[in-house]
């Protein structure tokens, strides 16, 4: 068991470890024996206002956690067990791993996996290593399966991609409010204040997912469609908007472009044929779109439901057109903003661990942003690799010809969470060396050949981004055990052994202050921000240009960050799920969350006090669904896709169509769910469809039935 040696005296402010929200907390180290190492407190955070879920408030529970790394781990060969190891040994090990394989296969050869979590210093000193110290094209991260479509629609129709253009809290504010895909009293309950607040006044909600969740209890409406036909749905209701003259003509004349053509296209959209699609009924889209329309503000808000499928790009430019025809985005307390979901979900996607990024959101194959960055670096720009592939693709191609014979993963947990993920353990398995950055041995973490202990939040200093764009303070409360170190520092030190390290700082304020200079000028312009200036636990809001810029916590009041100051419409048509429903899976699978554990379930799973709240994962199947295939309440059953087989406890559950089921992806071993989803990818995002994909069920004949064939790799 660890033991944090040292301990600060005095109660610290920083933000909870998990969600984009990053509820305020107060970090008081308590006496060595008294439970656990901090006491955890929700603080006047302008997001949370004092609020914790459970998540939050066992997060403590993992800083002496039995199971936490705190030594480097290593083995001699793919079987054999894992040994204890020096810091020494194992940067040894990476370097020669490194070395070798980008000798034998070229540069591209050794590539780094990074993940949405980690602090803006770690993902800015990320996505440098690989291009500096590596000179490699091989990067890319967790967000491409998170906000990759919402970012790609944002910035095409907006020419800036920041998840919410406005601060959370004015969601209170807002008149009516339409939820697409996206279940915050489960994956974001202190935010629910703020819904809570507007119906007081009289708001309106709206929610569009397939199941009645705990979200959709609270709203006045709830649209139930067919999981992957939100874009449909978004063209019937623009369709209904045009009918019934609720176009916002004056501000599409005067703030936006490409609206003919979209007005055109709308046609095909008649309500009979969308509610065919769907499987909303007209009478209900009838009034859904008079109560966005006839509001004084209302704001459309989109979260991985609608995003997470292989036209998610497109459906998201589908109600961002609806925002646009009735003049949302730049009103006050209006727009169209998705929920981005990672703890650093919106900075984590602007400083460079995106595979075609640079830092400020600039573009690699930019000639300019290259010319801009590698200056910053002290490199040459013709030395800067061009732009890499997509995740799902790095992943796809590992241990193969031109793919990444030597990988670094840090923050992400993908033998669980990708696509696919019995292929993606099997690629992890091809590697010639795999290096897993992790607080504990996950299932990635177990395929590794070096596995790093590394810090946790309230061990370290940084920044972070949370989903409203507001830059905040992560700050120490306890002192890392000893045998721990930070991303930021195993980072630099690999590069020093590279031959790379002049060009590495492994202070986080001394990174942050290059991360800013990198991105000054660029979208996500950071030049402004200080440690001092956000000190003050408000935070500032990005862009901030300059130090006496104040920040900009509502985007588009003015104008949109395209060349001529418009919004753009883009036409977007309405196709079937990459794998519908068939004789031989009849069914649709769609996954996410459930309100106790957290992704991959890394963290969560080890927490008691949430898998006291929810201890196995359980499969949401309709009764009526249930009755044709024979499954009772609380029985195990088999799902079963192209790719692979599951198996986890049924619970009956009215709330949900009877044509889909629902599933969480927080499990591993047999209950795997990724073993089933369908890899199928946006073109423009390069976003996997997680929402949907044919399964067929069955009930399990004896308890000891094993379903899943192709789960060799754990
Ligand atoms: N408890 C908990 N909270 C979390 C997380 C967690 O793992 N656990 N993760 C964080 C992260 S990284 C993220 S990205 C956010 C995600 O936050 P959300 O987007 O709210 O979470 P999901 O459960 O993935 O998906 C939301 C809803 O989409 C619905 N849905 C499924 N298919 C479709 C569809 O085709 N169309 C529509 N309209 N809806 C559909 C599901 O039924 C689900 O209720 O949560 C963050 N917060
Ligand atoms: N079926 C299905 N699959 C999905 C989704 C879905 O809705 N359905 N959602 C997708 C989405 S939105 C996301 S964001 C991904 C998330 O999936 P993952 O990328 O697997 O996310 P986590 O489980 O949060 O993994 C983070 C890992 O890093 C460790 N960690 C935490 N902090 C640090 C740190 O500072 N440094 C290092 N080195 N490690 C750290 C944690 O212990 C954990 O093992 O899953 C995707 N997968
Ligand atoms: S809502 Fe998110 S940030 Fe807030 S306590 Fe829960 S997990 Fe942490
Ligand atoms: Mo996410």
């Amino acid at each position: 068991m660890p033991s944090p040696t040292t301990r600060a005296v005095t109660p610290v402010s920083s933000h909870c470890p998990y969600c984009s929200l990053q509820c305020g907390m107060t970090l008081t180290p308590r006496e060595q024996g008294a439970g656990p190492v901090l006491e955890v407190a929700g603080a006047n955070f302008p997001t949370n206002r004092g609020g914790l879920c459970e998540k939050g408030q066992s997060s403590a529970e993992l800083i002496d956690h039995p199971e936490r790394l705190t030594t480097p781990l290593v083995r001699d060969h793919r079987e054999a067990a894992f040994r204890e190891a020096t810091w020494d040994e194992a940067y040894d090990r990476i370097v020669t791993a490194l070395t070798v394989a980008q000798e034998r296969h070229g540069r591209d050869a050794a590539g780094l996996f990074g993940g949405g979590g980690l602090t803006n210093e770690k993902a800015y000193q990320a996505g440098k290593f690989v291009r500096v110290a590596l000179r490699s094209a091989s990067i890319d991260y967790n967000g491409r399966f998170c906000m990759s479509s919402a970012a790609a629609a944002a910035t095409r129709a907006f020419g800036i991609d920041r998840g919410m253009p406005f601060p959370l809290a004015d969601i209170a504010r807002a008149d009516t409010v339409m939820l697409v895909g996206s279940n915050p009293a489960d994956t974001m309950p202190p935010a629910m204040r703020w819904f809570a607040a507007g119906a007081e006044r009289g708001a309106r909600h709206l929610v569009v997912d397939p199941r009645y969740t705990a979200t959709a209890a609270t709203a006045d409406v709830h649209l139930q469609p067919v999981p992957g036909t939100d874009l449909a749905l978004a063209n019937g209701l623009l369709h209904l908007a045009i009918k019934h003259r609720l176009v916002d003509a004056g501000y599409v004349a005067e703030r936006t472009s490409g609206w003919p053509a979209v007005r055109r296209a709308m046609r095909q959209y008649w309500p009979d044929r969308v509610e065919r699609i769907t499987g909303v009924p007209v009478a209900v889209m009838e009034r859904a779109v008079h109560l966005l329309a006839e509001s004084r503000a209302t704001m459309i808000l989109s979260a991985r439901g609608a995003e997470q499928h292989a036209k998610g790009s497109d459906t998201a430019l589908a109600w961002i057109n609806l925002a646009l025809a009735l003049g949302l985005p730049g009103r006050p307390y209006s727009g169209w903003a998705t929920m981005t979901g990672q703890g650093n979900g919106q900075g984590g996607r602007e400083h460079g661990q995106k595979a075609d990024q640079l830092p400020g959101y600039r573009m690699l194959a930019d000639p300019a942003a290259r010319v801009h960055v590698a200056g910053i670096w002290g490199v040459d720009p013709d030395e800067l690799p061009q732009p890499g592939v997509s995740a799902y693709e790095m992943l796809d191609r590992l241990g193969t010809d031109g793919g990444v014979r030597a990988l670094l993963v840090m923050a992400s947990n993908i033998a669980v969470s990708a696509p696919r993920a019995a292929h993606v353990r099997e690629r992890l398995a091809a590697l010639d060396f795999l290096c897993v950055s992790d607080l504990f041995l996950s299932e990635t973490a177990e395929l590794a050949d070096v596995v790093l202990p590394c810090a946790q939040w309230a061990e370290e200093e940084g920044t972070m981004t949370n989903l409203e764009g507001r830059v905040l303070r992560r700050r120490r409360a306890v002192e890392a055990p000893d045998g721990v170190r930070s991303d930021l520092e195993v980072l630099a030190e690999i590069a020093d052994r590279l031959g790379r390290g002049a060009f590495f700082d492994r202070e986080p304020r001394a990174v942050f202050d290059e991360l800013r200079r990198a991105s000054a000028g660029g979208t996500a312009d950071y030049a402004g921000i200080s440690y001092e200036r956000i000190d003050d636990e408000r935070g500032v809001f990005w862009p901030c240009p300059s130090e006496d810029h104040e920040g900009t916590p509502r985007l588009f009041q003015d104008g949109f960050a395209t060349p001529d100051g418009r919004a753009r419409f883009h036409v977007v048509h309405h196709r079937d799920a990459a794998e519908p429903p068939d004789d031989e899976y009849p069914y649709r699978l769609t996954t996410g969350r459930s309100r106790a554990h957290y992704q991959s379930g890394t963290q969560t799973r080890r927490t008691k006090a949430l898998l006291d709240a929810e201890p196995e994962p359980v499969v949401d199947i309709h009764p009526d669904l249930a009755a044709r295939l024979g499954v009772v309440d609380g029985s195990d059953v088999s799902l079963r896709t192209r790719r692979g087989a599951a198996r986890m406890r049924a619970r009956l559950s009215p709330e949900i169509r009877p044509d889909t089921v629902f599933a969480p992806f927080h499990w591993s071993g047999v209950a795997t769910i990724n073993d089933l989803t369908n890899p199928a990818l946006d073109p423009a995002s390069r976003m996997p469809e997680f929402k949907t994909c044919a399964v067929a069920l069955s009930p399990c004949e004896t308890a000891d039935d094993d379903p899943a064939p192709e789960d060799t790799a754990s």
